[in-house]
């Protein structure tokens, strides 16, 4: 093993929905182990957002408007990166949604919406990578997971059904690919500062923290929330020649969530 086995050198990493957020933390972690940034977002105004962030991070990204959902769009950006860019070694299914409702008022369609987004995207954007990945002789896809990829909790079925499925995506791509030296591995990150969960951690009314957020730190060992920037390090592992046997594996970013039973009462 050498050092440089964890660098990037010359890959080129297409993250989804990298504009902020996770996405974009593990963007800044790949570029510096040397790879060129490719992101995608939902909306111009987003990527252009992104843009602007990158560079100010002294980064080249190349930012592109692509909803992940929309497979004729997909194609469409892929093609559109091989030529501009060049053909993806690592992909990073990374863009999601949440929608905490309780099960009996959610409807069927909003419950579609988030598997739409968090579970059919990342088999769009897989299939839609491999075939390049096959001819160059490797790949790196990596499954922006959850907590909820294991646990479940009130108001979330419908995002605990796609990122549990999720997994099982992983476990499969590393099963039908994996002789061809494609590693596909899923980060589980734990609970973490981003907008996506701003509204559990809200100041409430008299000023108290909010409730959820007391409960997620004292379910951490760590005993605090997780910042984006902490999923950079297992992203580049898992993107780097250091993981090559590493395959169908979900690591889990939790600050030791899933290895505790909680605090006993005082
Ligand atoms: P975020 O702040 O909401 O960022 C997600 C990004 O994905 C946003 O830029 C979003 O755009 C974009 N996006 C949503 N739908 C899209 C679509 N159809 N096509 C393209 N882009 C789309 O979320 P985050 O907290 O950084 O989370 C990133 C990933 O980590 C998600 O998969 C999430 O489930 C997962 N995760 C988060 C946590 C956490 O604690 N934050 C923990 C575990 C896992 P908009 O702004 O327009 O929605
Ligand atoms: C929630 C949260 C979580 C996190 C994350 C945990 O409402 O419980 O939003 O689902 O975002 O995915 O790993």
């Amino acid at each position: 093993m050498e050092m440089k086995d964890f660098r990037l050198d010359g890959k080129i990493a297409l993250i989804t929905g990298a504009s902020y957020g996770i996405g974009f933390a593990i963007a800044k972690g790949m570029a510096a182990a040397g790879a060129t940034i490719v992101f995608n977002d939902i909306k111009q105004e987003l990527v252009d957002k992104g843009l602007a962030a990158y560079e100010e991070a002294g980064i080249k990204a190349h930012g592109y408007v692509c909803d992940v959902t929309n497979e004729a769009a997909v194609n469409e950006i892929v093609a559109k990166i091989e030529k501009e860019v060049g053909v993806i070694d690592i992909l990073v299914n990374n863009a999601g949604i949440i929608k905490r409702i309780p099960m009996l008022e959610m409807t069927a369609d909003q419950f579609r919406q988030v598997i739409d987004v968090d579970l059919n995207a990342p088999f769009i954007v897989s299939k839609a990578v491999l075939p390049g990945m096959i001819k160059k002789g490797h790949g790196k896809i990596i499954n922006i997971c959850s907590m909820m990829s294991e646990l479940g909790r009130e108001t979330v079925s419908a995002y605990a059904s796609a990122k549990g499925g999720l997994k099982m995506l992983t476990r499969n791509i590393c099963s039908e690919y994996g002789e061809m030296n494609i590693q596909c591995n899923g980060i589980g990150p734990g609970y973490i500062a981003t907008p996506q969960t701003a509204p559990l951690r809200e100041r409430q009314a008299d000023g108290s923290r909010h409730p959820f957020d007391q409960f997620i730190c004292a379910k951490t060992p760590a005993g605090r929330w997780l910042e984006a920037d902490e999923l950079a390090g297992p992203a580049v592992f898992l993107a780097s020649d250091a993981s090559n046997a590493v395959n169908g594996h979900i690591l889990y970013v939790d600050g030791g969530i899933l290895a505790y039973i909680g605090k006993q009462p005082k």
